[in-house]
């Protein structure tokens, strides 16, 4: 059976929700389904929605609430979604005791760390000052810079390779990790860019867009593949 997917997605102040559509259409062409949640409070709508999920995707998007990490809002952070916090907070925090696999991209690996009791750079350029630029000036599906895979973690045991070109479009970054999160990747000026969980079965987070790089690039395909791939074991006949 084609594995379950959960995403979440932007939430405005209205509480509409939207999803960019690479993410499903690297979903979908990887062979699962996605299933969208838009935004609620109610704890049991939550509860059976990861429950029938074999896995949960967290996408890309707006800057996480800094009170979130038990920062004042700096003058550098950006349009935030608190109701999209809420919402993300109370879906890992289901989701991440039942050992179920989590996918973050972007704000979502921020958001995972940020669950996990982690902090951000509120804003890279003004805090962490870099020739690198984190959001590119090149196109919404072209490449930008190097990204380094450490040894002995499971990119690279996926990979096998130590080097791989991503895209970039944050301005905010791990600052410090969450708890039981260890790093995975990272770029040339040492902005952590992949994150997995040490003791869970499966958490990976990468703070590029693979999706964005689907079509053109077989290690953007190899994530998303693999991410399917071990929610399918665990997908009900
Ligand atoms: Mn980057």
């Amino acid at each position: 059976m084609p594995p379950i997917i959960g995403l979440l997605a932007a939430v405005d102040g209205e509480a509409t929700t939207s999803i960019f559509r690479p993410y499903v259409h690297a979903i979908e062409v990887s062979g699962g389904v996605p299933l969208l949640l838009p935004y609620t409070e109610n704890e049991a709508v939550i509860r059976r929605f990861v429950g029938l999920c074999d896995g949960l995707f967290f996408t890309g998007g707006m800057d996480i609430v800094p009170a979130r990490y038990g920062e004042q809002t700096s003058a550098c952070c950006d349009e935030t979604q608190p109701l999209r916090d809420a919402l993300e907070f109370a879906v890992f925090n289901e989701a991440f005791p039942t050992g179920k696999p989590l996918l973050g991209i972007c704000r979502g690996a921020q958001l995972i760390n940020v669950a996990l009791g982690g902090t951000l750079y509120q804003d890279l350029p003004s805090e962490r000052p870099s020739p690198i630029a984190h959001r590119q000036s090149e196109g919404k599906f072209e490449f930008s810079h190097d990204i380094t895979v450490l040894p002995d973690t499971p990119l690279h045991a996926l990979l096998g390779t130590a080097h791989i070109c991503g895209n970039s479009f944050h301005h905010q970054a791990v600052k410090t990790l969450g708890e039981g999160l260890a790093v995975m990747a990272t770029a040339d000026d040492g902005v952590i860019e992949g994150l997995w969980a040490v003791d869970h079965p499966y958490l990976r987070a990468y703070q590029w867009h693979p999706e964005r790089l689907y079509d053109k690039d077989e290690s953007s395909r190899v994530l998303f593949q693999d991410f399917i791939s071990v929610c399918a074991k665990g997908a009900r006949s």
